[in-house]
């Protein structure tokens, strides 16, 4: 499901979008329909299935472009943060999202079977066509195996500190050339503790860890 918490935003209208979103109700197949809108002449990596995505996306209803949901302008403007193929968003930007290197632009028709469904949610209604308007900002490697969650448990006590996940994606930035200041990590941090550390006890069991561990990763 989607993580649409606090930050939905009722039907804002889509006049400060570069272009206009909508499209008639057009026939899906079911399947995501994709446009790159932009793309980087230098691709470091292509996200894939399990990759921690930091990304921007603004959700428009099809039929008539009006927005629903508001990623640049909710919680201050700050992207999200999610695991790409994991079920932390709707399926529709899981499938849409993947092979997208960082700075690529992508527009996104999602049909209802991959996105609200026959209920609808919130101000989506039912059996709606949905179009996202997806930028990614950051493609890295997610810490969501249980290799990683070893690598990453430095005192071996079978829980992960905000220290030790900070040491982590310290590691990972720096490997991938891009080394962030601490409000960065502390940002970052504060979203995966937010999403993973379901008793709020400051720490991440391997039982919270392993939601997102699934066969392929
Ligand atoms: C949504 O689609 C389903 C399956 O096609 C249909 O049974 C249902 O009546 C539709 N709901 C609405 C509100 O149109
Ligand atoms: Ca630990
Ligand atoms: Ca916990």
């Amino acid at each position: 499901m989607c993580k649409f918490r606090e930050s939905m935003c009722l039907f804002v209208s889509a006049g400060f979008s570069l272009r206009p979103v909508w499209a008639a109700e057009e026939e899906l197949d079911g399947e995501v329909k994709t446009e790159v809108l932009f793309k980087p002449e230098q691709c470091s990596q292509r996200s894939k299935r399990g990759d921690l995505i930091n990304a921007h996306y603004d959700g428009y209803l099809a039929k008539d472009g009006s927005q629903f949901y508001c990623s640049r302008t909710d919680r201050d403007g700050q992207p999200q943060w999610f695991v790409l193929g994991v079920g932390q968003v709707i399926k529709g930007l899981d499938d849409g999202i993947m092979g997208m290197c960082p700075g690529e632009k992508r527009k996104l028709t999602i049909p209802s079977t991959l996105a609200f469904g026959e209920k609808g949610k919130g101000p989506v209604p039912p059996n709606a066509t949905v179009v996202f308007e997806v930028e990614v900002l950051s493609v890295s490697k997610g810490p969501r195996t249980m290799e990683a969650f070893g690598r990453m448990d430095l005192d071996k006590d079978k829980s992960l500190s905000k220290a030790e996940v900070k040491e982590y994606l310290k590691l990972e930035y720096e490997k991938g050339g891009k080394p962030r200041d601490d409000p960065f990590y502390e940002k970052l941090i504060d979203d995966i503790f937010y999403k993973n550390d379901d008793d709020r006890d400051g720490v991440i069991s391997a039982k919270e860890y392993n939601i997102y561990q699934h066969d392929e990763l």
